[in-house]
């Protein structure tokens, strides 16, 4: 079987507190005993996610973050904690990651940098300035039978940087002889114009996705599974 096994998930907000009046107290959740709801349970979600995708057969090749890891730009020890545990789990089991920014990982003071870069320290491919990146010929670490599947897997990155602060994107291209995923961020042109912050998201145009991707992972929209154009093989 050489079809590669890709896992695409975006949005997971980790730190996301919910409603600050959702309180565990001791008689639900002595662990979890002052702490918001809604935080806890995208932890305990992702802890189940990770469990379910190491052990899964046939074994997970690749995992793609579309964006908004975290909900801050500049994260509580808590998310990042839970962040690095993820991609620690992910990597050691032999399965590659890579990670774009959303609009949630903007960070308007220059001088902090992306909470993300640092996920590149535990074995990551991380895209998060505003350029366009391609992750390709670097799987040569995993596991040989993976490494003959993926030798020809082209990641093409474009995180929410790099479609608010561009306007051209004619280099963005599949490769020809590899299989080609593009990964980004943002609203694709003419759906609702205001992200979960509130502002105008950057439009992905409808025509770069209707380049020839074998398949293309969209974060920021939270609905799972949401294919906005019939005629490309792109979703949320
Ligand atoms: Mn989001």
């Amino acid at each position: 079987m050489s079809a590669i096994r890709l896992i695409h998930l975006a949005d997971i907000h980790l730190g996301f507190p919910g409603p600050t009046s959702l309180i565990f107290n001791a008689s639900e959740q002595e662990e979890a005993l002052g702490r918001y709801v809604r935080e806890v349970d995208i932890e305990r979600a992702v802890g189940r996610m990770v469990k379910a995708i190491v052990h899964e057969q046939p074994p997970v090749d690749v995992v793609v973050i579309a964006g908004d890891l975290f909900h801050r730009p500049a994260p509580y020890p808590r998310a990042i904690s839970r962040a690095a545990k993820l991609v620690r789990r992910l990597v050691e089991n032999g399965i590659g990651v890579v990670i774009i920014d959303g609009n949630h990982e903007i960070t308007s003071v220059l001088h902090t940098g992306s909470p993300t870069t640092f996920l590149k320290e535990l074995g990551a491919y991380v895209a998060n300035g505003n350029t366009y990146e391609i992750f390709r010929d670097c799987w040569g670490h995993l596991p040989g039978e993976k490494w003959e599947r993926l030798k020809r897997l082209a990641i093409h990155a474009l995180p929410y940087r790099a479609v608010a602060e561009n306007t051209e994107f004619s280099g963005v291209r599949p490769l020809p002889g590899y299989t080609n995923i593009l990964v980004t961020h943002g609203r694709v042109s003419g759906m609702d114009d205001l992200n979960s912050l509130h502002r105008t998201a950057a439009p992905v145009p409808t025509e770069l996705l209707r380049r020839g991707w074998d398949y293309v992972a969209l974060g920021d929209w939270h609905i799972h599974r949401h294919q906005p154009l019939r005629d490309a093989p792109a979703f949320y």
